[in-house]
């Protein structure tokens, strides 16, 4: 017995399993080399979807369907490891999204979380918990488990966002509940920009207490985020392996802003080459500036801004960037914190 190989397949043997296999029993020993394996085995594939094939797409399904009818017009990324069941990792989620103008996206609640990139488009909004937000580019916006939300476009612009969410994850737990809202919008109670100024200045409530697990700020704006980079990218200090790479918190407890998704943001200077590395969170890329190269399991993949690309569990991965490039990126690395099951390596970096 080793846990690689099976035992042989004796007559005795397949005669007992067909015995006991009409008791709902099945002998371990025939399936331990598959479900134990020395080190992840996923159906999840590299690939890159090119934004601007997926955008068309994406206005042509505008004019077959509202907002309305479909309650979100999405397009799924599917993992193409993974076709038909709607997740662009093992573990995760991703769509994108479609508000033409004057549409609402009406108010709903579920337990998956969700979050928002924005790409195309400036101005409509998202309102979560009473509160809405109006929508830039590259700003990442929360939806948290649970919590009323709906979208409008009151621009005269299309605007489109990638959606991240962790439906795989309370899918495995069977843990799905939603509903939708008496009305298309919910009830706006709070200013715009009230929970970011209440949470996103570096200070907080004096006597607030964390009451959810999910960051209280929910629009974290392109704007300060890239500026930071940019303030950081000048001590020219860089990791071998992610050049400038950031997480966005919970600025409560300085964990991650989401329960079960890690959202980051990178920054690659002209001309970076990252050393290989990999790690147990399959993660979904999507470049905001520049142009590059990600070698992904051994094949090499190009993108630039609003590209979307993803690599597996476990796979080796290198980035090599022309001009300079920032990429947001999310995976599950949280939820596997907390189970003790995140590893990563840095290979000889
Ligand atoms: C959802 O509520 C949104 O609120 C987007 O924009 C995508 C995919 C599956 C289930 C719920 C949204 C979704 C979703």
């Amino acid at each position: 017995m080793s846990l690689t190989e099976k035992p042989e397949e004796t007559p005795e043997r397949q005669e007992f399993y067909a015995r006991i296999d009409k008791h709902a029993m099945t002998p371990l020993w025939t399936v331990l080399s598959n479900i134990i394996t020395p080190e992840p085995k996923s159906a999840c594939q590299p690939h890159l979807w090119k934004y601007d094939a997926a955008k068309a797409f994406l206005l042509e399904s505008g004019s077959l369907i509202t907002a309305k009818e479909a309650e979100r017009r999405v397009l799924i990324l599917e993992n193409p490891g993974m076709r038909g069941s709607s997740r662009i990792t093992t573990s995760l989620y991703a769509g994108l999204q479609l508000v033409m103008p004057g549409e609402v996206a009406p108010a709903h609640r579920h337990s998956q979380s969700a979050l928002r990139f924005v790409l195309d488009g400036a101005g409509a909004h998202t309102a979560v918990n009473g509160e809405r937000t109006n929508m830039q580019f590259g700003d990442f916006v929360i939806t948290p488990p649970g919590a009323w939300h709906d979208h409008g476009n009151t621009t005269d612009q299309p605007m489109i966002w990638l959606d991240g969410l962790d439906i795989p994850i309370v899918g495995f737990f069977d843990a799905s509940f939603a509903e939708g809202y008496s009305d298309d919008e919910q009830l706006v109670s709070r200013k715009t920009g009230d929970s970011f100024a209440r949470y996103g200045a570096n200070m907080l409530p004096v006597d607030h207490q964390q009451d959810r697990l999910a960051s209280p700020i929910f629009n974290y704006p392109y704007a300060r985020s890239r500026e930071a980079l940019e303030v950081m990218k000048a001590q020219d200090e860089w990791d071998p392996c992610h050049g400038l790479k950031m997480r966005y918190v919970n600025p409560v407890d300085g964990g991650w802003a989401m329960p079960t998704i890690s959202p980051f943001l990178q920054l690659l200077p002209k001309g970076f080459k990252t050393a290989s590395y990999r790690s147990t969170d399959a993660t979904v890329y999507v470049p905001t500036e520049g142009h590059g190269r990600s070698t992904i399991d051994g094949k090499v993949f190009a993108w630039g801004p609003k590209d979307i690309f993803v690599v597996p569990s476990w796979k080796w991965v290198s980035h090599e960037v022309d001009d300079e490039a920032v990429l947001f990126s999310y995976s599950d690395r949280v939820a596997q914190q907390k189970l003790g099951l995140f590893r990563d390596d840095r290979g000889n970096s």
